[in-house]
C-alpha cells in the first residue's frame, strides 16, 4: 500500500494518528520509483506483545504528509485494519481443577456419571479441547470432546470403594516447541452402597394387656433386621406412628440393638377401649436414601372386674297371693 507519486521530488511522510493506544505499530516510508510505500510494523522496542486473545483488530488511521520544498503541505489520511493471528498459546484449562462425584453401585451401564470441563482461549482448532484419561480404565470412558465420564464396568463397593483418575485436556493445534499444551484435573469417584432392604419387623411376644396394668409393663418385643451391610443396615427410628393418639404405649430400645419393646405408658381402661388398640409401628434404616417398613399391631385389653353390679331400680314391690304354688317366680330383676 502506499501512493503514487510522478514528482521525484516530492517526499511523503506516514504517520499512524489513531487506533493504537498501546502504541504497539509504526508507520513508515520507503519510496521506489513513482511509488511512496506505506509500511506498517510493530515497535522492536515496545515490551508488550500482540495478544489476540486481548485485542484482534486493530484499526489505524494513517496520515500522510507531503511537503513540497516551496509550497502548501498536502494531506492524505486512509485506515489500515490490522488483523491478529491466532498463535497456540494457551493451554486448555479446567475449571474446577477437581471433581468428586458419588455413584451408587447399581448404577446402569454407559450411564454418564460427570462431565468435566476445560477451556483454551485460541481459537479454531487451537482452541479445540480433546478429553483422555491420563491411565487407561477399563471402568470408565471419557468421551473426548463433551467431557461426559460414563460406566463401562459394573460397580462393586465389595471391590473397589474408590477411583482416582487424572483427566487430560489438549488443544489440536501445534505446540509451540518449548511444552506440550495439556492440563490435568484429579476425579474422585466415590462407589456408594446401596440401600437395597427395607428393615423387618418381628413381633417376639404378645401376652394379653391386663387393663389398669402398671405402666412400664412390656406388651411386646420387636426384632427389627436389615438384610444390608454398614450403614444401610443399621436401624434407625422404631416408633408408633399411628392408633396411639392418646399415647398409652411408647417404644423403647431393648438390650439388643435390633430389639425395640412396646410398653405401656399410660394405666388402660378396657371399657374406655373395648376394641383394643391397633398400632403402626414404623421401622427405617440408616441407609441414604432411607428405606422403612410399617407393621400393624393389634392389642387386645384383657378385662378384669373392676365394676360393681347394678340393680335397674333401687326399690321393688311385689304382691303376692298367698295361695301361689312353690316355685313360681314372683319379679324380675336386672342389673346393668
Ligand atoms: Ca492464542
Ligand atoms: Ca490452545
Ligand atoms: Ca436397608
Amino acid at each position: 500500500m502506499g501512493i503514487y507519486t510522478t514528482d521525484p521530488t516530492l517526499f511523503i511522510k506516514y504517520r499512524v494518528v489513531e487506533g493504537d493506544d498501546t502504541r504497539f505499530f509504526r508507520a513508515e516510508e520507503k519510496k521506489v520509483g513513482d511509488f511512496s510505500f506505506l509500511r506498517i510494523r510493530t515497535r522492536t522496542t515496545v515490551s508488550a506483545v500482540l495478544n489476540r486473545e486481548r485485542q484482534e483488530t486493530f484499526t489505524l488511521s494513517v496520515k500522510a504528509v507531503a511537503r513540497y520544498p516551496s509550497g502548501p503541505k498536502l494531506v492524505a489520511q486512509t485506515t489500515v485494519t490490522v488483523r491478529v493471528l491466532d498463535a497456540n498459546d494457551l493451554s486448555p484449562l479446567f475449571y474446577p481443577t477437581s471433581y468428586s462425584v458419588d455413584v451408587p453401585e447399581n448404577t446402569p451401564l454407559y450411564s454418564s456419571v460427570i462431565t468435566v470441563s476445560a477451556s483454551d482461549a485460541d481459537i479454531g482448532i487451537n482452541g479445540e479441547v480433546y478429553y483422555s484419561f491420563e491411565r487407561k480404565t477399563d471402568t470408565f470412558a471419557i468421551h473426548p470432546t463433551s467431557g461426559t465420564v460414563t460406566l463401562t464396568q459394573r460397580l462393586a463397593y465389595m471391590d473397589v470403594e474408590r477411583y482416582h483418575l487424572t483427566v487430560l485436556a489438549k488443544d489440536r493445534g501445534p505446540s509451540m516447541g518449548y511444552q506440550a499444551r495439556v492440563s490435568k484435573a484429579r476425579l474422585q469417584i466415590n462407589v456408594k452402597e446401596v440401600n437395597y432392604h427395607a428393615p423387618s419387623i418381628h413381633l417376639q411376644m404378645l401376652p394379653t394387656v391386663v387393663e389398669h396394668g402398671s405402666v412400664g409393663t412390656v406388651y411386646g418385643i420387636l426384632n427389627v433386621e436389615d438384610k444390608d451391610i454398614g450403614r444401610n443396615g443399621r436401624i434407625g427410628a422404631v416408633e408408633i406412628v399411628s392408633g396411639n393418639s392418646e399415647g398409652y404405649f411408647r417404644i423403647k430400645q431393648g438390650i439388643q440393638h435390633n430389639e425395640f419393646q412396646i410398653e405401656v405408658a399410660k394405666t388402660l381402661d378396657r371399657e374406655t377401649d373395648p376394641l383394643g388398640f391397633n398400632l403402626t409401628i414404623s421401622a427405617a434404616d440408616l441407609g441414604e436414601p432411607p428405606k422403612s417398613t410399617m407393621r400393624v399391631i393389634h392389642v387386645t385389653l384383657q378385662d378384669t372386674n373392676d365394676q360393681r353390679p347394678l340393680f335397674e331400680s333401687d326399690h321393688y314391690e311385689v304382691t303376692v297371693e298367698e295361695t301361689v304354688p312353690v316355685q313360681t317366680p314372683l319379679l324380675f330383676v336386672a342389673c346393668q
